[in-house]
C-alpha cells in the first residue's frame, strides 16, 4: 500500500510539526490531539498512528484536488462487487423509491431520509479522482449532499467523534472521524457525470470522500451512526477493511 519513502516523509513531517523528532514525540502528539486511529494495534503497529496523526496535522484544512471538466475519464472503471442481494434487487425493481438512509446515534433528531429528501438538501458537485489502493484511478464529477449538511439537519451532538456508515451489502461498512465527516468535499453521493449514480459505482447512494483511498468510499449506503466510540462496531477497529489488515485511515 504506502511506500516506505512516503511514510518516511510523513514521519519527518510530523516531527517537524511537533517541533521535535522521533517516534516518542510523534506518539505524544498523537495522544494529545486524540489522533490515534482505532486500528492502531493492528498489522502496522505505530506506523498507522504516525501516518494518521501526521496527515491530520498537515492536511487539516486542505481540499482534495478538483479537476477541469475536460479531464473527466471517458470510461471510469467500476470495480468488481459481489452479487447484489435480494433486498437490493427489490429496491432496484422499485426504482429505488423505497431506498432509505437512516441517520442515528449521537444526534438530536434521528432521521430517515428518502433519496428525494436528500436531493432537497443543498447539493454540491465536484470533479475529483477516485483512487484504488491497487493503483488505478479515474476522474468523475460527483453530485450529492455534503455530509456536513446532513449532520446539521439531524443535529449531531458536539461530543460526536466519528460517523460509521453501512452498506446494504453484507459486511461492508466503514467509519471516518469528524474531521472528514465535516469536510466540505465529503458527499453522500447520488449522481455521477450528470446522471443518477450507476449501480456499478454504488448507486443509488454512496459515501464519497476524495481525501481518502477508494475503499473508504462505500457503495450502497443505508445508514449512518454518529458515535464517540468505535469499539462497539464490529471488532472495534473502525472498519471491515481494518479487520482484514488494511489501514483505517488512508489519506491521499
Ligand atoms: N459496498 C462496496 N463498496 C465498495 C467496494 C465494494 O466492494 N463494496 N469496493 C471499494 C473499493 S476497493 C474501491 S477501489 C472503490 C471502487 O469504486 P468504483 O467502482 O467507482 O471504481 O469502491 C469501494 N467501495
Ligand atoms: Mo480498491
Amino acid at each position: 500500500m504506502r511506500s516506505i519513502s512516503r511514510r518516511k516523509l510523513i514521519t519527518t513531517g510530523l516531527a517537524v510539526a511537533a517541533g521535535g523528532s522521533g517516534l516518542a514525540v510523534a506518539g505524544k502528539i498523537a495522544q494529545k490531539y486524540g489522533l490515534v486511529p482505532p486500528d492502531h494495534g493492528g498489522l502496522y503497529g505505530p506506523g498507522e498512528t504516525l501516518s494518521y496523526a501526521a496527515y491530520r496535522l498537515l492536511t487539516k484544512h486542505s481540499l482534495a484536488r478538483e479537476f477541469p471538466r475536460s479531464l473527466i475519464s471517458e470510461r471510469p472503471l467500476a470495480n468488481e462487487i459481489g452479487p447484489l442481494n435480494e433486498a437490493y434487487k427489490k429496491l432496484q425493481a422499485g426504482g429505488f423509491k423505497d431506498w432509505r438512509l437512516a441517520v442515528n446515534g449521537m444526534v438530536a433528531h434521528p432521521t430517515v431520509f428518502s433519496l428525494d429528501d436528500l436531493k432537497r438538501l443543498p447539493a454540491r458537485s465536484q470533479i475529483t479522482m477516485l483512487q484504488c489502493e491497487e493503483g488505478w484511478s479515474y476522474i468523475a464529477e460527483w453530485i450529492g449532499v455534503p455530509l456536513p449538511h446532513v449532520l446539521e439537519a439531524v443535529g449531531a451532538l458536539p461530543q460526536a467523534r466519528y460517523v460509521v456508515y453501512n452498506s446494504i451489502e453484507k459486511d461492508s461498512w466503514d467509519s471516518i472521524d469528524m474531521g472528514d465527516a465535516l469536510h466540505p468535499q465529503t458527499l453522500i453521493t447520488y449522481g455521477m457525470n450528470g446522471r443518477d449514480l450507476p449501480v456499478g459505482h454504488g448507486g443509488p447512494l454512496r459515501m464519497r470522500l476524495p481525501r481518502q483511498l477508494g475503499y473508504k468510499n462505500v457503495k450502497f449506503i443505508t445508514d449512518l451512526t454518529v458515535t464517540d466510540d468505535l469499539k462497539r462496531f464490529g471488532k472495534g477497529m473502525g472498519s471491515v477493511a481494518a479487520e482484514y489488515g488494511y489501514a483505517w485511515y488512508v489519506g491521499i
